[in-house]
């Protein structure tokens, strides 16, 4: 039996992992951890217990996992890259501040943590193509200077207190539960949204602009496994490079139009989302994950695109 902190379990990826945890761990407490006036909704509300969760305030964090007996926190919140650009001092604060709570908290409970890096953790200077796992990590986004701090913050506490912290560092993510929003890699949800709804997609990339992707079930199923993970095989901890597929705006576009042949994309550039793409790499060596927990995507970017075109027609009740 597992009892699961989700802290920002209303976010795009909160929502759907709060869900996936209960199949899995059925007979345990998985708290979806909320902020004021983002109250869960739904089945996440009415399926689990719920406790409001500010990660910026370690008593509730504490309070939640002494009421559920938690043992395992997943600590997914933060701004993403773009809108963190424009907050750096609340990016911060949640990113770094937050996380601190989080590990503290953890230390002096016994919980285990898992707290998301990113792509934008790496920066100039990086190899862009098969970036290693151990590599070069000198980001100049506020979002990528909190994931480095993250990921070196969570490995100390190991070190030193012997917290078990693990972590990926997780591609764009393409769902189509909840929306992302303000990150840099949303243009690879959105353009869906305009596929199916037959608008023409401005896209805020220009072509060539390659970054690794990963569909949702993929980064549910990553974080999961990597908690569960035989710890006596992990040679690293914060944070295994995963990757399922590396496309450019071109290449999507193509793809969806075999599906929708008269799709069409015009470029609209947004140059701060151009420039924090162009010092994220283009593809990510995963091979230590691969290795150290059997690591292995599911979809790629055409079964993606039939499961996304699928659920987006369900959901906005649109016909083919
Ligand atoms: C973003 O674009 O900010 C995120 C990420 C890759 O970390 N989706």
């Amino acid at each position: 039996m597992k009892n699961v902190l989700v802290i920002g379990a209303t976010g795009q990826i909160g929502t759907e992992l709060t869900m996936r945890l209960r199949q899995e761990y059925p007979n345990g407490n998985i708290v979806a951890g909320y902020i004021k006036g983002a109250e869960p909704k739904g089945i996440v509300a009415e399926s689990g217990p719920m406790a409001e969760v500010d990660i910026t305030n370690a008593q509730q964090i504490a309070d939640a996992v002494e009421k559920y007996h938690v043992d395992t926190i997943y600590n997914l919140a933060a701004l993403l890259s773009a809108t963190a650009e424009a907050k750096p001092q609340l990016a911060w604060k949640i990113g770094v501040g937050g996380l601190y709570n989080t590990l503290e908290v953890a230390r002096e409970k016994g919980c285990a943590v898992f707290t998301p890096s990113s792509i934008g953790s790496f920066g100039k200077g990086t190899p862009r193509d098969h970036t290693p796992q151990d590599t070069i990590q000198r980001p100049e986004t506020i979002y990528g200077i909190t994931k480095v701090t993250g990921e070196m913050l969570s490995d100390y506490y190991t070190r030193r207190f012997g917290v078990d912290t693990r972590s990926v560092r997780f591609p764009g993510l393409i769902s189509y539960v909840a929306p992302p929003g303000g990150g840099t890699t949303d243009y690879a949800v959105d353009i869906y949204y305009s596929a199916v709804r037959g608008e023409t997609f401005k896209c805020p990339l220009k072509p060539g602009t390659f970054m690794d992707m990963m569909y949702m079930p993929d980064a549910l199923r990553a974080a999961i496994e990597i908690m569960e993970a035989n710890p006596d095989r992990l040679v690293h901890r914060n944070s295994f490079n995963v990757t399922s597929m590396s496309f450019d705006p071109e290449i999507i576009s193509n793809k969806i139009r075999e599906y929708v042949p008269d799709f069409k994309m015009e470029y609209e550039l947004d140059p701060l989302r151009q420039a924090i793409a162009d010092s994220w790499p283009n593809s990510l060596d995963d091979t230590c994950a691969r290795e150290e927990w059997d690591w292995k995507p599911q979809y790629d970017l055409d079964s993606m695109t039939v499961d996304m075109l699928k659920q987006l027609r369900i959901k906005l009740g649109i016909e083919k």
